[in-house]
């Protein structure tokens, strides 16, 4: 009942030539199927070629993040209002790098889950605990706070659109995957959290993905799972090969 979607977030990876070839390249390999969804989220200097070369294919370009503002003096960086101008109709929010990296809030999360929504996006909204928080048995506590303060203040018929990528960060680029089981109980969390937050209709449609680490040799298993509707994939969706693949699994 839940459309499975697979998404390749390429990070910072590729220079325009390599991302033109990849499209080249998947454009006779995936199937065009209602069955599932598939997502590339590049660079955003690429964003609005690709945007252009994924038109006719079975596939969605998004964004790795955008400011909360549509417009304004802010250098550097790019607007929701932006991005729905270009055609993108994704957009990567709270991923553990920008977390990190960036000093992104769960504040500043739920502040562009709002604006994503204004602006026709699809947030692909990214949760996860690190290793630490992990082994002293924390981990349902900070998913659940993360996901709570993303949807603080978004309603219901918007919630049902958005897509959770659980994350665990111990998991991310490092070959290290969580066990499909593993994965599964803390996306069952995710969704009994969503459960309290919204109706039983609306909590069961909300997409949740795993990430970390995902490639050909494990997505089915992950797929297979109750809870885990997709994949947010960064290392294995750089190659147009390894992505078919990982797309073909979700359809
Ligand atoms: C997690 C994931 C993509 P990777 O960051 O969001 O990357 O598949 O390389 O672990």
């Amino acid at each position: 009942m839940r459309k499975p979607i697979i998404a390749g977030n390429w990070k910072m990876y590729k220079t325009m030539d390599e991302a033109v070839s990849f499209m080249d390249a998947l454009a006779g390999k995936l199937k065009d199927s209602d069955a599932s969804e598939t997502v590339i989220c590049p660079p955003a200097p690429y964003l609005a070629t690709l945007v252009e070369k994924s038109k006719g294919l079975p596939i969605q370009i998004g964004a790795q993040t955008m400011h909360e503002n549509a417009e304004g003096a802010f250098t550097g960086e790019v607007s929701p209002a932006m991005l729905q101008s270009i055609g993108a109709k994704y957009v990567i929010l709270g991923h553990s790098e920008r977390r990190q990296y960036y000093n992104e809030t769960d504040e500043a999360v739920n502040r562009k889950v709002k604006a994503a929504f204004e602006y026709n996006l699809t947030p692909i909204v990214c949760v996860g605990e690190t290793l630490e928080q992990r082994e002293a048995n924390e981990t349902s506590a900070i998913v659940s706070d993360q996901v709570k303060k993303a949807f603080a203040e978004i309603d219901e018929a918007n919630a049902a659109k958005a897509v959770v990528a659980y994350e665990p960060i111990w998991a991310i680029g490092t070959g290290r995957t969580a066990t499909a089981e593993d994965a599964n109980e803390v996306c069952a969390k995710i969704r009994s959290v969503l459960t309290d937050l919204y109706s039983g209709p609306v909590a069961q449609s909300i997409r949740i993905q795993y990430g970390g680490s995902v490639k050909p040799a494990n997505i089915e298993e992950l797929l297979s799972m109750s809870d885990i509707d997709g994949a947010l994939v960064g290392g294995a969706s750089l190659d147009p090969e390894s992505f078919a693949a990982l797309a073909e699994a979700g359809a």
